[in-house]
């Protein structure tokens, strides 16, 4: 039932909303969905993981906002170049701790934002960045992709053989990644002859690496190809070849089927569209692709 958290903060004016946006971009946070209101403004910044925290007794001078990081160190020195371009030297000596070692297993360092204070209200936005020593300390169970596409670059190969097919399931691919937040400007179409062809375009495109993931869609019907069996080995092979090579991956659209009825079921007829299943898993790999190497940078 619960869908989200959200902790809502003034800030002095509309540059310090704008300079704090920045700083805390640079440092990881997502930008989300900001909003605009005749007196107000808001910037949303995401974090991948929240929690809201009950303590029974007190904890001595904890700061209300709290923000685990990969790299306390790296974090440190961006905040306090940030600073020392933005507040007097003296300044930042105060509203900026080193990273300390907590009683919780942990170094932590502090910073007071003086443009987060609302006139006549105190401190400022006070944060504690913070990264736990304990090398098992929020270890996922397993690593799963999430299926938000957006800032994520794809190109979707398509075969023009049994293009009533393959049209079908370019739409597929093309609903997902838009309803899943690809921008339009991120995605690529590329047009080949047939199947055969799917996976040299593919590799083509892989290798500019101007990708993040391949979409790869093609329709080979048994009763009407030649060599169907040949044929249908080296695509799926040629493309599982590309992705290895590669290491983007390539998700899988190509239809095999006995007859032309089995083919339109599968491309949004009856049996769901293998266009869109294909463009979802390409988003999940990417997706889980970044959070691998995100847990390796953070070793
Ligand atoms: C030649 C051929 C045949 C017979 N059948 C199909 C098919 O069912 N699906 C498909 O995508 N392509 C087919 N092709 C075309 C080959 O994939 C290839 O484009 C041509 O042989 C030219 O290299």
């Amino acid at each position: 039932m619960i869908k989200g958290m959200t902790l809502i903060r003034e800030v002095a004016s509309d540059e310090a909303l704008d300079r704090l946006s920045r700083l805390l971009l640079s440092l990881g946070f997502e930008e989300g969905k900001g909003w605009k209101q005749e007196s107000s403004r808001g910037a949303a910044m995401l974090a991948p993981l929240g929690n809201l925290e009950l303590v029974a007794g007190t904890i001595h001078d904890a700061p209300t906002i709290l923000i685990e990081v990969f790299g306390l160190d790296a974090v440190h020195s961006a905040v306090e170049q940030w600073m020392q371009a933005n507040y007097r030297s003296e300044e930042v000596a105060l509203l900026l701790t080193r990273p300390e070692p907590t009683s919780w297993n942990s170094r932590l360092f502090r910073v007071k934002l003086r443009d987060g204070a609302v006139v006549g209200s105190g401190d400022g936005l006070e944060l504690g960045f913070w990264q736990s020593e304990n090398p098992l300390h929020n270890k996922p169970v397993a690593i799963e992709g999430d299926l938000s596409a957006a800032g994520m670059k794809f190109a979707i190969v398509t075969a023009r053989w049994n293009a009533v097919i393959t049209d079908r399931l370019l739409q597929g691919s093309l609903d997902a990644l838009h309803r899943s937040g690809a921008a339009r400007g991120d995605i690529e179409i590329v047009r080949v002859p047939g199947a055969w062809e799917v996976p040299s375009a593919a590799r083509t495109l892989a290798e500019t690496k101007r990708f993040d993931g391949i979409i790869t869609l093609g329709c080979l019907i048994r009763g009407e190809t030649a060599h169907y069996e040949a044929i249908y080995n080296e695509v799926a092979r040629g493309i599982g070849q590309s992705q290895q090579d590669t290491g983007i991956p390539h998700a899988f659209g190509v239809l095999t089927c006995e007859t032309l009825e089995q083919a339109l079921d599968r491309a949004g007829i009856k049996a769901g569209n293998k266009g869109f299943e294909a463009a979802i898993a390409a988003i999940e790999m990417v997706s889980i692709q970044r959070k691998i190497r995100a847990e390796e940078g953070g070793r």
